[in-house]
């Protein structure tokens, strides 16, 4: 099974603009939203979703994946749905249904909302790893018992996210397990809830505590959509250790006031904001 799209370049690049550009309208319209993260993510999904992930849409619209992914950085749901959005499955008008009372499209990503769309419910930070590393795991099983190709298990993380204990022990897990299809990429926008990861809780160096973990490290631009794809077909799955991708964004990508900007963390663009926004992520 392949990816339906793989996608690149420009054609890649647009997409990942017109994401950023459901989100801005989809925040604004609800008046919430994690903006900044969702900005920060637009190029890893668009690389995942349009080029990486193996699956196939059926015809009733679900989705059968070979390889998995998980938002364990659920709070970046807003990145999400405008990925789902950009490839067809809902449509904008949805959107504009986010944060509403009975909207499929609630705060963090919730599977029975969109069943098979969404693997695992996140929002609680710190959980995507462990179940991830444990979806590898009988990915890996399954595949030895019935002689297939083994799917990949691509799991997002915020940095900010990483000081949850819970992934360093399911990190440990992954190498003692040799679950070389776990694929961990840390949105790696050094800003958390309210300041810069540094000042919280300094992380670095990060690729040496993966390293010390027993991944293989990789670092890759995060905001370059054919710099994702291209490092992750660069990848030996056969080698017996989990990966981990530092992908180094901006958070607020695209848009020049809200990037590099706390507050963007949890805001909204006003009327003018989101003007400009479009203007900006129209042009680049
Ligand atoms: C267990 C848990 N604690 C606190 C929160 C509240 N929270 C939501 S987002 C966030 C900051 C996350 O920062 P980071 O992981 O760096 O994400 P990004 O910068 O990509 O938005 C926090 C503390 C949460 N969702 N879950
Ligand atoms: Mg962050």
């Amino acid at each position: 099974m392949e990816n339906p799209f793989r996608q690149s370049g420009d054609v890649l690049h647009r997409h990942a603009q017109e994401i950023r550009k459901k989100i801005c309208v989809m925040n604004a319209n609800a008046k919430s939203g994690h903006t900044g993260g969702d900005m920060s993510e637009a190029d890893i999904l668009a690389a995942l979703y349009f080029h990486v992930l193996r699956y196939e849409v059926q015809a009733d619209s679900s989705v059968k994946w070979h390889d998995e992914f998980i938002l364990s950085k659920g709070h970046g749901v807003g990145g999400l749905y405008s990925c789902f959005a950009e490839l067809g499955w809902l449509r904008d008008e949805e959107l504009l249904t986010y944060l509403k009372d009975d909207s499929r499209l609630p705060g963090h990503p919730v599977r029975q909302k969109l069943p098979t769309w969404v693997t695992v419910n996140t929002g609680g930070l710190g959980h995507g790893v462990p179940i991830a590393a444990g979806l590898a795991m009988a990915k890996q099983r399954h595949a030895a018992q019935s002689e297939g190709s083994t799917g990949r298990v691509f799991v997002l993380t915020g940095d900010g996210e990483l000081e949850e204990g819970s992934n360093w022990e399911a990190a440990m897990a992954a190498a003692h397990f040799e679950l070389s299809n776990l694929v961990l990429i840390v949105d790696r926008n050094r800003l958390q809830l309210a300041d810069f990861t540094h000042n919280i809780m300094d992380m670095d160096p990060l690729d040496e505590k993966f390293h010390a973990f027993g991944f293989e490290v990789h670092d890759v631009d995060g905001n370059q959509v054919d710099a994702i794809w291209k490092l992750i077909e660069s990848i030996d799955y056969a080698n017996r250790k989990p990966k981990a991708i530092i992908a180094h964004t901006i958070k607020g990508r695209g848009v020049s006031f809200m990037e590099n900007v706390p507050a963007w963390h949890h805001k909204f663009p006003d009327e003018d904001q989101l003007k400009q926004a479009l203007k900006e992520l129209d042009h680049a």
